[in-house]
């Protein structure tokens, strides 16, 4: 009997690409038994679902190489996947792909703590990198919810956010080399953290955020930041997102080291506490929350920065803070917890936008009547990061109108100049919005880039960029004149 495991004596044989890609990276690491390839098949949120050819697991640049060239010769699609975490359906199969895992790259060099800088393999965690780099008395620059599952290659390849943007930046900031292989298998590798480099084009930072479509990150040298000594949070409640960011504004202009400014608002607090049992911060309900975190020195004391910024506000209508480690989790649960609290209520239809900050109150004063036009009665949580006026618009409850939704937040999002996709990526969620954010020359130039790279259209294909035509080649261009 078949145990789903391709080694040349079940049904692997009859695919002869599977037993190539055994060859590879042994019986033990191809997998075609539902059983096991289900976790793989299925996001997070268990909205995108879809079979795979098999499930693919190599532990080196090397093997992904192969994997890659294998997969080249057999004309085969490929579908990239890191901890799974992401949220646009990037990472799942549309049907029949061959789902290259990345999660056995996991190695981690030593830090190097001269140039502050470390090299690790795509599937390393982002927990994993945080303990690594803390060991030696640094940090990265990224932190997210996801940290546990979220992969290194994954954050890089949708150019991932989190919590520290406004003080660090994106993931794309923080990357000072990589390694990736194309889809014909060759290898390019850029790992040696020059500051500056002037020779040509920055391959390393076109691949952060291509979603695995233009190649397959393997291992990626990282900017290591130097941690505060001491932190304090506060949550802060307020009337409104318009008072959340004066309140933010003066918290820039004040403390030294500002780490994050996060917003959440009364029915995704209730929902927090709903499924989480947390007890409601506040006696008394307030229509928007803020995290504010602080950073300081040896000797310094973010906290009475905090409370003395708090103590003057006029439009703080509670505040509780926190310094020691418990305290400071405990509060930052009421934000992180948002999106478990959403998965356990039901499959939601979410959305990752950002508009210009002036336009952020307006957005979420009309937010909720066209999500209610577009799906009457579904259940609207908004929340965010304040600073970069990204706002996280999940709808429970839509049921069939899932695209009347999206497509409703998108256009109201386009006619604030705002963007589609933040910092969760484009994905096949979003794919037939992209013009909504991008002009027709910036599709086509990526489109350009995409054939330059991955000519067959091989990797992610229904990823990122929406079906079309290829542009025209050497070969195929009509001649001039
Ligand atoms: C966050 O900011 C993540 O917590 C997830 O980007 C957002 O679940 C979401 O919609
Ligand atoms: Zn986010």
């Amino acid at each position: 009997m078949s145990d789903g495991l391709v080694d040349g004596r079940n049904d692997g044989i009859a695919d002869p690409l599977l037993a190539a890609l055994a060859g590879v990276v042994g019986s033990s690491h191809v997998l075609t038994d539902p059983q096991l390839t289900r976790s793989y098949e299925t996001d997070w949120t268990g909205r995108f679902t879809g079979r795979a050819r098999c499930v693919v697991r190599p532990d080196s640049t090397a093997e992904v190489a192969a994997v890659l060239r294998a997969c080249a010769e057999a004309g085969a699609r490929v579908v990239v996947q890191g901890g799974n975490t992401g949220l646009v359906g990037a990472a799942v199969p549309a049907g029949g792909e061959v789902l290259l895992s990345l999660r056995r790259l996991t190695d981690l060099e030593p830090v190097d703590a001269v140039a502050r800088q470390v090299t690790v393999g795509a599937g390393v965690t982002l927990a994993a990198v945080q303990a690594h780099a803390r060991a030696a008395g640094l940090d990265v620059g990224v932190d997210l919810a996801a940290r546990d599952s979220a992969t290194v290659g994954g954050l890089v390849a949708t150019n991932a956010g989190g919590i520290r943007v406004l003080r660090y930046g994106s993931m794309r900031a923080q990357l000072v080399g990589a390694e990736a292989v194309l889809a014909d298998g060759s290898v390019l590798s850029r790992l040696g953290g020059l500051a500056k480099d002037g020779t040509g084009y920055d391959l390393v930072g076109l691949l952060a955020g291509s979603e695995g479509t233009l190649g397959v990150l393997t291992r990626l040298r990282l900017r290591l930041v130097a941690p505060p000594a001491v932190r304090a949070v506060a949550l802060v409640a307020v009337c409104d997102v318009a008072a959340a960011q004066r309140v933010l504004a003066r918290a820039a202009a004040v403390l030294a080291d500002l780490q994050a400014a996060e917003l959440f608002l009364r029915p995704g607090l209730e929902l927090v506490c709903g499924v989480s049992g947390l007890p409601d911060p506040f006696a008394a309900p307030y229509a928007a929350y803020v995290v504010l975190e602080a950073g300081g020195g040896v000797g310094s004391s973010p906290y009475d920065e905090l409370a003395a910024l708090l103590g003057d506000d006029e439009d703080l209508q509670d505040a509780t803070l926190a310094t020691d480690t418990a305290g400071m989790r405990r509060l930052w649960a009421y934000r992180e917890g948002h999106t478990e609290a959403i998965n356990a209520t039901g499959v939601p239809v979410k959305l990752d936008v950002a508009v210009p900050l002036g336009a952020l109150p307006g957005l979420v004063a009309e937010l909720p009547l066209v999500i209610a036009a577009a799906a009457p009665g579904a259940r609207v949580v908004l929340f965010g990061h304040l600073a970069e006026a990204n706002l996280h618009v999940n709808v429970l409850g839509a049921g069939e109108r899932d695209e009347e939704v999206t497509d409703a937040v998108l256009r109201l999002v386009a006619a604030a100049a705002g963007t589609g996709s933040s910092e969760h990526g484009v994905g096949r969620a979003k794919v037939a919005w992209l013009h909504l954010s991008r002009s027709a020359a910036e599709i086509a130039a990526m489109r350009a880039v995409k054939a330059a790279l991955d000519p067959r259209g091989l990797l992610n294909p229904g990823v990122l960029l929406p079906p079309g035509p290829a542009p025209a080649t050497a070969a195929t261009a009509a001649p001039a004149g």
